[in-house]
């Protein structure tokens, strides 16, 4: 399949997968060889961003702990310690475990759980942006920076100020501008600040009332801070409606992603309790982004985390699983498989398990 891809263009792309698609019905579908396994099985690895700095590509994951505690919806089965950086100088090279690349100790401002991270290569650096709990158990958003994409990273002595919440996504536009996406329902606290401050009693969003949105924040170009406060973006329906609280299966939950098709914007994110990872588009960075469909169908374990990039003139999603710990829904491992769009951007649906 990978060796059939390169040979059609993107704008031959809807017309390779039906093909592919019919072949399948009688013929194994062909699979690049790390295609759909865990990337890494010493570790258990969850929540991937993957990008290429210089012609390869680097993943950066959370570092999940074996926990033998009960799952519970604040999340405290993820306990991650630290971030391990990955490398594969090709898609189908092995997987490289580059070590601890910044460990929670080792930071000033964070008390525990070191979720998911992302990371960008600005002004000669690679930053890496994630988020933890401070020493009031709040989540923020931290940077450290490193000469190097694999670390060590040296952290900034204290979290972005006016950051809160989980799931930073970073997307540098092809003007240079930095732009941030976060947030998390539930464990990930995005509700508890929907006053302005934080609490952790507010109630959450229910019914036909309009879902909270992910936020959005521009990063100054030196990464120190944000520009202005977080604001909300919206998630439009058909109908140009926000969508609802009580659209389980569409609204925001939390893992954002923001990738550039044809100038357009293109906001992957999970809806949580639902388990889909879906889309939708918008001119502009910041919304609003109007619902288009589902990237992928529900994959074994409650979460469901991704990032999308283009490798050598193809789409490829990089997303987790279970099935290396057999289901356990805190012990995941990273897989990447192939994203077919069509030239309008339309996002062909994966099922992660179909062969
Ligand atoms: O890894 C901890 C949390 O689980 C992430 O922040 C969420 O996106 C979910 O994958």
């Amino acid at each position: 399949m990978a060796s059939f891809g390169k040979i059609f263009s993107v704008k031959y792309a809807k017309i390779y997968y039906v093909t592919v698609n019919h072949l399948s019905k009688g013929m194994e579908i062909m699979r690049r060889p790390n295609e759909r396994k865990p990337l890494v099985t010493h570790m258990y690895t969850a929540d991937p961003s993957a990008h290429v700095f210089d012609g390869k590509i680097y993943i950066y994951p959370s570092h999940d702990i074996e926990l033998d505690v009960p799952d519970d919806d604040d999340g405290a089965q993820y306990m991650m310690e630290d971030y391990h950086v990955l490398s594969m100088d090709n898609l189908d090279s092995p997987c490289v475990d580059n070590g601890v690349a910044i460990y929670y100790k080792d930071i000033p401002w964070v008390s525990q759980q070191m979720w998911a991270p992302d990371a960008i290569h600005v002004n000669g650096k690679y930053y890496l942006i994630f988020p933890a709990k401070d020493k009031e158990l709040k989540f923020r958003l931290g940077v450290a920076e490193s000469d190097s994409p694999v670390g060590p990273f040296k952290p900034h002595e204290n979290f972005i100020e006016g950051s809160y919440s989980i799931d930073p996504a970073v997307l540098v536009d092809d003007d240079g501008r930095i732009y941030c996406y976060n947030g998390g329902l539930w464990g990930g606290q995005l509700e508890m600040w929907q006053s302005g401050s934080f609490n952790p009693d507010e109630p959450r969003p229910e019914g036909d009332v309009p879902a909270l949105g992910p936020l959005f924040a521009e990063f100054k170009q030196d990464m120190t801070g944000f520009i202005a406060a977080p604001k909300h973006i919206q998630i439009l329906d058909e109908n140009g409606d926000p969508i609802k609280a009580c659209d389980e299966d569409r609204r925001y939950f939390e893992d954002p992603w923001v990738h550039k098709f044809n100038g357009k914007y293109y906001f992957s994110y999970s809806t949580g309790t639902t388990h889909y990872l879906c889309y939708a588009e918008s001119d502009k960075p910041d919304g609003p982004y109007t619902y288009k469909g589902r990237v992928m169908e529900p994959v074994l374990g409650w979460t469901t985390h991704h990032s999308i990039l283009e490798i050598d003139g193809e789409w490829y999603i990089f997303y987790h699983d279970c099935e290396l710990s057999k289901g356990i829904t805190h012990e995941r491992c990273v897989k990447y498989t192939k994203l077919n769009i069509a030239e309008d951007g339309t996002i062909e649906t994966i099922h992660p398990y179909d062969d």
